[in-house]
């Protein structure tokens, strides 16, 4: 039995919601299998998220880990290529923490790639309608060590990555240039999810950016 673990994150910042959270626990209540899938949802600390992220890999062993979280000011779901071994967080963790150029994990390599079918996933999106692009940079923030953590600790044939999602029409702030639906945020990760457990390898098509 494949288990997938879908995380998101919750609020930070200022904010009063996080539609990654809204959308994996709307893709957790209408998961239909065969597939089991497991969702959580991490604190936005540095320490806290990878911790429990750990946690939750050793209890379930999943075969796939896909970590959510919000991109604000984004306008089209980012399939994220690359984790850094970096942070230079830009305003406080929700703990108060706030390392500047610190590693996310010392003696790590510099970087990961997702090993996520990451091109099949951006094209089986804008194949559904829904404003995708390939992502470069997850930044240098919480989401950026969750994912960097993830892809130290699941390795092949077990698979990870991370998908950054815009606001929701819901919740977004007023000014707010890209905001989707939750309902198609949700759609988004449950593609995301079906077309990696459906993928064993990547679709070969130019993805890259000249700048
Ligand atoms: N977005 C932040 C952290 C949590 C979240 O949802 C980020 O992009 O790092």
């Amino acid at each position: 039995m494949t288990i997938v673990l879908l995380t998101g994150f919750e609020a930070f910042g200022p904010d009063a919601a996080n539609p990654s959270c809204d959308a994996v626990r709307l893709v957790g209540e209408t998961w239909d299998g065969p597939e089991e899938l497991v969702t959580a949802i991490l604190p936005v600390t540095f320490d806290g998220s990878a911790s429990r992220l750990r946690e939750l890999i050793a209890e379930h062993e999943p075969d796939i880990v896909i970590a959510a979280g919000l991109a604000g000011g984004r306008s089209a779901i980012g399939v994220e290529r690359v984790a850094v071994n970096l942070i230079d967080a830009r305003i406080p963790d929700n703990a108060g923490a706030q390392p500047i150029d610190v590693p996310c994990i010392t003696g790590a390599p510099a970087a990961h790639f997702s090993t996520l079918p990451v091109k099949a996933v951006t094209a089986a999106l804008v194949a559904r309608g829904i404003p995708a692009e390939l992502s470069h940079s997850a930044g240098t923030f919480v989401c950026n060590h969750v994912f960097f953590t993830a892809l130290d600790i699941v390795k092949a044939p077990r698979r990870a990555g991370f998908i950054h999602v815009p606001w929701s029409s819901e919740h977004a702030p007023s000014g707010d240039v890209g905001p989707l639906p939750l309902a198609v945020i949700a759609e988004a990760l449950r593609t995301a999810v079906r077309t990696t457990i459906d993928s064993d390898t990547d679709a070969v098509v130019a993805g890259g950016t000249l700048h």
